[in-house]
């Protein structure tokens, strides 16, 4: 029986800058995979987009102070931009806002359905209200402290100890916004009745048996803990509005997953959703587990409709040395950066070449290097190019027919079939790492019959021997185009071969034809060029500080204890400061700022090991510290609750 196949990849929000976290965790895997089911005629669709609604996408916008759609527009773009670069032969990349119409459409129906099959209640709910914004806060709009480890909690999730919290929980709640303390306000809100379905839930994935651990396992756990129903609208603008509930609209992570149908839609297979030999294959990052394991294939069974989700590939994480990925603290390797260092084949095959499956993976410049070395250069690169050469050199450019064969190099030929065939079994497995090395051991194996056949010692073996590799070449050209398709393209057409079908691997090759032009496929990155690298993506070591240079600085706070003007220096304040300890006196140069009487009584920052200098004969011990803007606007650094004169600042 043949079946459909709708592969995705998570949708990044739109906000993210995508980094190679991205390509290893979703979207890379899903390309190997839909490349190499169309390549064997499979019916398969590869679908993907922006995740666009929700606080993500506002809260950056305010940050970035552009309307949302800006944003959304501007980032979608630079996103596509990346994808395109990678080489993903996605069949739509579209945008859960940039669909319009017809996602509004796509979820609403689905709201409707479940709510028609009794799986949606309406029920009134206590939530923050920011009575100076006028609004009611979304989660990721209050701040405040844990109630649980008296950290710092941000909306729904405390960032130091990680727990879900109630927003409502969160102690000394304020908005993000305006700084005010809101209130509790009642509003009605439209849940899904998510508990009526866990033993449904429960059954389905025990029986998907297929899963991967991760996915399989943290599903058990997730309802081994029980299933509440869960709130699925919000009180504010940018979404798909909940119509039956004005001025609201569906949580994002209602709608993001809905955004699999709408784009399959937008290319006009939404029919295979409904077909129950349709195999939907979801690649995700780890942390998006339960949404896809538990609340979307619940969404799916409420609605009635569709067909589940068949699999569920997450990845682990990619680390870039020790750390998550972070673009303002340069951190890591941002796609559209990194394809102006190298071309895509080399970081597709490195992500590949190391794809968390099972655990977080470091990403390091050592390893990088010695796979792109030893296993894209000289195991690959150099079998190809020396099978080129030798048909350049000593057979006239072209492909040798199959005359004098013998059984040694059939059995060459045998055994790099069965490396292909295996590969592909691995494939349809979705184990795409060793898919990938089985994929290499072609050229593996080439390469040790080169060396042992030596056919420049031997001219009359010549002829057979490229023969054999010729073929082996062939298999690299096809088998290789899920992973690096660049690559695998320009070898096909150096040999003359016009298909990729993947079945077309394995036949005979068409003696007589001529060899293109070829040049190296690949070139080794030495340690010069590796460290060039590595300053290029970490933006130079220039602009950075060791922590023990900073700790130099001995930076306390202190109270002005009386200010005046400094005779015949408008400029100048001279300040006395009281230490708790010790009382200093300095000069500075903040009287266009602030007047003497404004300036007493503050608690400022004070550098106090800076060597004392003379200024209008005052002896200034140290200085005090202040913000400078674009615009000449000047502000002291004050501390924003009581803390003790003489407080060290680190
Ligand atoms: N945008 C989460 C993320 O990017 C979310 C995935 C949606 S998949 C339907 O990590
Ligand atoms: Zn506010």
């Amino acid at each position: 029986m043949a079946y459909k196949y709708i592969v995705t990849s998570a949708l990044p929000y739109v906000n993210y800058e995508l980094h190679l976290g991205h390509f290893a965790g979703c979207l890379l895997p899903a390309d190997v995979y839909s490349r190499f089911l169309k390549q064997k005629g499979e019916k398969c669709v590869y679908v993907c987009g922006t995740d666009e609604y929700g606080t993500p996408s506002t809260i950056e916008a305010e940050k970035e102070g552009i309307p949302v759609e800006e944003l959304v527009r501007k980032n979608h773009e630079k996103q596509l931009q990346a994808v395109k670069g990678f080489n993903l032969d996605l069949d739509i990349f579209s945008g859960t806002s940039l669909a319009g119409e017809e996602h509004v459409k796509t979820v609403q129906e689905m709201y409707e359905r479940m709510k028609a099959n009794n799986y949606i209640y309406k029920k009134e709910i206590e939530q923050l209200y920011c009575p100076k914004c006028e609004r009611f806060l979304p989660d990721r709009y209050i701040q405040g402290t844990c109630p649980y480890c008296g950290g710092k909690a941000r909306g729904d999730q405390c960032e130091e100890c990680n727990k879900v919290l109630d927003p409502t929980e969160i102690q000394e709640p304020k908005c993000i916004v305006c700084g005010t303390t809101p209130e509790i306000r009642k509003t009605e809100h439209a849940f899904f009745e998510l508990s009526k379905l866990e033993d449904q839930l429960k059954e389905w994935v025990e029986n998907n048996k297929h899963w991967p651990a991760n996915a399989r396992n943290t599903a058990l756990a997730w309802i081994k803990q029980g299933l509440r129903d869960r709130d699925i609208t919000r009180n504010m603008s940018w979404g798909v509005p909940v119509p039956d509930l004005p001025g609201q609209v569906f949580y994002v992570w209602f709608d993001a997953p809905i955004g699999y149908i709408t784009f399959t839609k937008q290319i006009d297979r939404e029919n295979w959703w409904h077909d129950a030999n349709t195999r939907i294959v979801h690649f995700l990052g780890k942390d998006n587990i339960p949404f896809h394991t538990i609340m979307f294939p619940a969404m799916l069974m409420a609605d009635g409709t569709y067909t589940l989700p068949y699999q569920v590939v997450a990845q682990e994480y990619l680390n870039y040395s020790g750390g998550k990925f972070s673009k303002s603290a340069r951190r890591g390797l941002f796609a559209l950066d990194v394809l102006e260092l190298l071309p895509a084949d080399y970081w597709r095959y490195y992500i590949i070449s190391v794809l968390p499956t099972s655990h977080d993976t470091d990403f390091t410049w050592e390893d990088f290097q010695q796979k792109i070395n030893s296993e894209l250069n000289d195991t690959l690169g150099n079998f190809v190019h020396r099978t080129l050469i030798f048909t350049k050199k000593f057979l006239e450019n072209r492909i040798p027919g199959p005359e004098g064969l013998t059984p040694e190099d059939e059995q060459v030929i045998a055994d790099a079939e069965a490396a292909f065939r295996k590969a592909e079994e691995l494939l349809y497995n979705i184990r795409l790492k060793e898919a990938l090395d089985r994929v290499m051991e072609i050229a593996r194996i080439g390469n040790r019959y080169l060396t042992r056949e030596e056919p420049w010692k031997n001219k009359d073996r010549m002829a057979p021997v490229v023969h054999t590799c010729l073929r082996l070449v062939k298999m690299l050209g096809i088998a290789l185009d899920p992973f690096i398709p660049e690559s695998a393209g320009r070898i096909r057409e150096w040999i003359g071969v016009d298909t990729k079908e993947w079945d077309k691997a394995l036949e005979p090759i068409k003696a007589g034809t001529q060899v293109g032009e070829f040049k190296p496929l690949f070139s080794k990155l030495d340690n010069k060029k590796i460290e060039e690298l590595r300053r290029k993506v970490e933006g130079g070591d220039e602009n950075v500080i060791e922590y023990s240079d900073f700790e130099k600085l001995d930076l306390r706070i202190a109270r002005v204890e009386s200010a005046e003007k400094v005779q015949g220096a408008d400029k100048l304040l001279k300040l006395d400061l009281d230490l708790g300890e010790e009382k200093r006196t300095v000069v500075a140069g903040i009287a266009p700022y602030y007047s003497p009487e404004e300036i007493v009584g503050k608690k400022i920052v004070y550098l106090k090991n800076l060597k004392p200098r003379k200024l209008r004969g005052i002896e200034s011990q140290g200085m005090i510290l202040a913000a400078e803007d674009e615009e000449g606007r000047v502000a002291l650094l004050t501390v924003d609750r009581e803390i003790g004169l003489g407080a060290k600042v680190e």
